[in-house]
């Protein structure tokens, strides 16, 4: 039985990427980490340690006392947090990928870590964005990401380590909210149209991103890291999506269920910079031929599932 450590497990993967992974691997193979403590399930749960993913040694040591096998690195700074301060998503970004991989490198162990529609640039194919194509980003995130990938790559090679990635598009859940991506919108809005029944749109009219509701993200992380290392020709960075809208499609479908729901505009230059320099719908066919990659939500789908979920939890 897989022993697990999660980094970053209380933010908006991890808060419910543990509680599945337990689920599905025993609560007590299943250590979350994280440099906060707080009073959820993901604490209360199983084994939870405080760690800063900046010091090598202290990450080393709770992976080498907890029998590691498998490491799940997701502590990092989102696009639009990095934007607002760039040095901090370096050294966090790098450092903190960098120390995963040496303790992988150390502890024998596998090593997930999320990369991001965010490798790619304004210079890349929009519309189906092929798996192998431009990557020249205009953010430090995407910079980041890139890097990431390139080491990620390199850690395999070099020192064999069973590094496994996947691009991850804006990811929509109920239980966690997402902290400073250029895609928190998705989220945000669920929550103003339940409890005020308007919300104002940080991205402009006709901004479509591929989304992807946290159940598939969830799967797609269990399914790369149990696929047959033979099948996985670009292991660290799948082109993943469920879906791809934009703000007035996605307020549409909200009216479905939300008759009186509004949707208004106050474009944020920032976000929207990073959002247009992004692809507005991507391929994921390598992911599906690789490791049998599908996802089981569609716009309506998740639409329907994250009001009736959101509504019981704020009611
Ligand atoms: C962000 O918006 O920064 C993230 C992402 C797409 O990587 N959700």
């Amino acid at each position: 039985m897989k022993r697990i450590m999660i980094t970053g497990a209380l933010g908006q993967i991890g808060s419910e990427l543990t509680l599945f992974l337990r689920k599905h691997y025993g609560a007590e193979h299943v250590l979350a980490t994280d440099i906060r403590k707080n009073d959820t399930e993901v604490v209360r749960s199983g084994p939870f340690e405080l760690l800063d993913v900046m010091d090598r040694k202290a990450f080393n040591e709770a992976a080498g006392r907890f029998h590691a096998d498998t490491i799940i690195h997701l502590a990092a700074l989102l696009s639009a947090v990095a934007e607002g301060n760039p040095l901090l998503a370096w050294h966090l970004n790098m450092g903190g990928l960098l120390n995963a991989l040496e303790t992988a490198r150390e502890q024998k162990a596998q090593l997930f870590t999320p990369s991001s529609i965010g490798v790619f640039g304004p210079s890349t194919q929009k519309i189906m964005t092929p798996q192998e194509t431009v990557l020249r980003p205009v953010t430090m995130y995407g910079v980041n990401k890139v890097a990431g990938e390139l080491l990620a790559d390199y850690y395999f090679h070099k020192f064999s380590v069973d590094t496994r990635g996947i691009r991850f598009p804006g990811l929509i859940s109920y239980m966690t909210l997402p902290g400073g991506g250029t895609t928190d919108y998705a989220v945000e809005i669920f929550y103003d149209a339940i409890q005020n029944g308007r919300y104002t749109s940080y991205l402009r009219q006709g901004t479509y991103i591929d989304m992807m509701y946290m159940p598939d993200a969830l799967k797609a992380i269990a399914d790369v890291m149990e696929a047959d290392t033979k099948q996985l020709k670009h292991r660290n960075a799948y082109n993943v999506t469920g879906m791809s809208f934009s703000p007035e499609e996605l307020a549409l479908e909200i009216q479905n269920h939300l008759p009186g729901f509004t949707l208004e505009y106050k474009i944020d230059p920032v976000r929207q910079r990073i959002a247009d320099s992004w692809p507005d719908q991507i391929d994921a066919s390598a992911a599906k031929n690789e490791w049998g990659f599908v996802a089981q939500y569609d716009l309506p789908k998740m639409t329907k599932d994250m009001i009736e979920k959101l509504s019981d939890k704020l009611a």
